[in-house]
């Protein structure tokens, strides 16, 4: 008997399962119907590896995978799992760990280098295209680089010469990532009472190449063999990230194209206009993104695209670009991590523009699927479709690069077909707030008035301070865990810091506006944000401006009254939807410069009970910060008060 077999339909996401936003179920539900797959699909269909899940699969050499899942029966006293090498749990989920930490590292430090080299050409005048734009930000970055800011001539202090400066900060910066002898110049930024922690342990960056590249060294078969000692490592790495790579990159972004002050803006798909030639711009490096806002603002370029039918130029952003030119330009951000497929889904969008990290290669099908250019840029980041289109980006004809790029968008702007659907969805916003404009808004400075953060903190209306930042992942509800851990923050009078995809995340459920703190915080948080007019949720930017957060706290800590280091702040931090290697790198230099700190989604150390204890329990006594983990929103926020309540009391601030 012939069985005949009904083919099975595809298995697709619930939208109201995969998404609280309203405007990405109604986009997945449209892929749905168009018959195009999007990362919510492809989260059904693709059950992630249970014991890659845990940390303890190795594959660091040809005779693995050795694959060590945490046995039902698990008992820390007589664990022998071991590999073909004989290394132990532990050993594979630190090495695991720690190489994440690398991949991490390396992204931020990267993305920095590459402004670096910019600013160098920018220095020596180069380029037309870059400009020494805040010279505030130059003059106040040049002594932690060692650079002299005044001459003295005759017995007189005179300023030195701007452009001599500008040259040997990008001199002194590019040496950074791999100068021999000395340590990490910003190591010395932090609290002093942290610098020496780092120096008595021996984590000092020496540089920040050189920290990526002894962490593939020591997770090599048959190196480093211990987890502390690999922790070590990581830790060196991190910091060199964070206050290294990453912090040099905000600093020289902010100095070639400015410091960002507070400024509104929208957010969500809807900030895509049926009308206009629409321009998404997705990744990381402003160095791009900022030549495509200039050439789409030429008055003849405008004209161009209304010769073509359309009212003009839409740019938007997704992920750490979004927050770059809105910060500086307030350019809307069109979404998160996880909405880039569902922006081509509308069809709206003429170009998707992109340069490095967390771009799906799924864009380039989406974009096949419509009248859509994906158009790569960099380098170091091509995709193997036909339809990509590459457009190498060098910021030696920088400007005429962006107006290739435009141009293109504005073509394609009348080849649009397929029906145009655009959800109504958008949030006003305020963004764009930094450590200056965070001292600007609350009196002018840390500490002595009524209005300042330190104060506030101090007599309680603020009960402390949260960094709550990072990815979106397609394994939990988007948005879900970002938002309810936000609001259980606020309206417990804990202020929010927040960046990367947090940020956006908060941004298209309204809580970036002044208005919001009425409805959402508590009263003493509340009154603070009404009387100096802020958001109770500060966006401080993409994710290399979670440097921002490491001054911020070390600017609380020298204003003073609130200890000594960083580690005896009411401050902790945390990451719901983490996804990405930068993350773990972010994470590890938050809790090592003495932050509490708690991930939600899944954490990689599962399958090793004994260097996860390590991570959550024993670092607090070295660093006074630790890891934790915490799925569940709510309780993730309680983690993080009862953390900040454990500080107050120790100060003896509590009420
Ligand atoms: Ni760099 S790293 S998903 S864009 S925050 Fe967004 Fe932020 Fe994570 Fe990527
Ligand atoms: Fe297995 Fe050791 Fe090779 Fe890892 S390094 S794959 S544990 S033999």
């Amino acid at each position: 008997k012939k069985v005949v077999k009904k083919a099975a339909k595809p298995k697709v996401a619930d939208p109201v399962a995969a998404t609280i936003d309203k405007a990405s179920q109604q986009m997945i539900r449209r892929a749905q119907e168009l018959g195009i797959d999007t990362c919510f699909d492809r989260n059904v269909t693709l059950k992630p590896c249970n014991i890659g899940n845990q940390g303890t699969c190795c594959k660091n050499c040809g005779m693995g995978p050795c694959r060590l899942p945490l046995p039902k029966d698990y008992d820390e006293k007589n664990d022998n799992r071991k590999g073909i090498c004989g290394a132990s749990a532990n050993t594979i989920a630190a090495r695991n760990f720690i190489r994440m930490i690398a991949g991490g590292a390396a992204a931020h430090s990267d993305h920095g280098r590459g402004v670096a080299e910019v600013f160098l050409s920018a220095a020596r005048k180069e380029t037309d295209a870059y400009r020494i734009k805040d010279t505030r930000k130059l003059l106040e970055i040049a002594p932690h680089l060692g650079v002299e800011t005044t001459v003295e001539k005759d017995g007189e202090v005179l300023d030195r010469d701007i452009d001599e400066i500008a040259l040997e900060v990008g001199e002194a910066a590019i040496a950074e990532w791999g100068k021999v002898g000395g340590e990490l110049s910003y190591a010395k930024r932090a609290p002093e009472a942290r610098y020496e922690i780092w120096k008595k342990n021996g984590v000092l960056p020496r540089n920040i190449d050189r920290e990526i590249v002894e962490i593939m060294h020591r997770t090599h078969i048959g190196v480093d063999q211990d987890y502390k000692n690999l922790m070590k490592q990581g830790t060196r790495a991190a910091i060199a990230d964070g206050w290294g790579g990453s912090m040099l990159a905000t600093d020289l972004q902010d100095v070639l194209f400015g410091t960002p002050y507070p400024l509104a803006s929208e957010a969500n798909l809807g900030v895509l206009k049926a009308d206009h030639v629409n321009i998404v711009i997705h990744g990381h490096e402003p160095i791009l993104s900022e030549m495509i806002v200039v050439v789409a603002q030429k008055p003849e370029i405008v004209e161009y695209a209304k010769s073509k039918g359309a009212k003009g130029i839409q740019l938007s952003g997704i992920c750490c670009t979004a927050n770059e030119i809105l910060q500086r330009h307030g350019v809307p951000l069109c979404g998160t991590f996880l909405q880039q497929e569902l922006a081509i889904i509308t069809g709206a969008v003429d170009a998707m523009v992109v340069d490095i990290q967390c771009i799906f290669q799924n864009v380039a099908n989406v974009a096949n699927c419509f009248h859509t250019k994906l158009i790569t840029t960099h380098p170091i980041a091509k995709m193997e479709q036909d339809n990509a289109i590459h457009i190498e980006f060098d910021e030696h004809h920088a400007m005429e690069d962006a107006e290739k790029i435009v141009r293109m968008a504005i073509d394609n702007y009348e080849n649009r077909k397929a029906e145009v659907m655009i959800p109504h969805q958008k949030s006003p916003i305020v963004a764009g707030f930094g450590v200056e404009s965070i001292e600007y808004h609350l009196g002018g400075t840390f500490r002595g008035t009524y209005y300042t953060l330190n104060d506030n903190i101090i007599n309680g209306r603020i009960r402390g301070i949260a960094g709550v930042v990072g990815c979106n992942n397609a394994r939990v509800k988007h948005n879900e865990g970002h938002i309810a851990v936000v609001k259980e923050l606020i309206k417990n009078d804990v202020i929010v810091l927040t960046t990367g995809c947090n940020a956006i995340a908060c941004a298209m459920e309204g809580l970036l506006t002044p208005e919001s703190a009425a409805v959402y915080c508590g009263p003493g948080l509340a009154e603070v944000c009404e009387t100096v007019g802020i958001p109770p949720v500060l966006h401080l930017g993409s994710c290399v401006d979670n440097s921002r957060i490491l001054l911020a706290a070390t600017e609380v800590v020298k204003a003073g009254g609130l200890g000594n280091d960083i580690s005896d702040l009411p401050v902790a931090g945390s990451a719901p939807e983490w996804m990405s290697e930068k993350a773990i790198s972010i994470g590890h230099y938050v809790v090592t410069s003495g932050i509490y700190t708690v991930f939600g989604a899944v954490f990689p150390t599962a399958g090793a009970p004994v260097f996860q204890r390590y991570l959550f329990e024993e670092l607090e006594k070295i660093y006074g910060g630790m890891w934790d983990f915490e799925a569940d929103p709510i309780k993730h926020a309680w983690k993080m008060i009862d953390h900040i309540d454990k500080k107050r009391k120790a100060l003896g601030i509590d009420k």
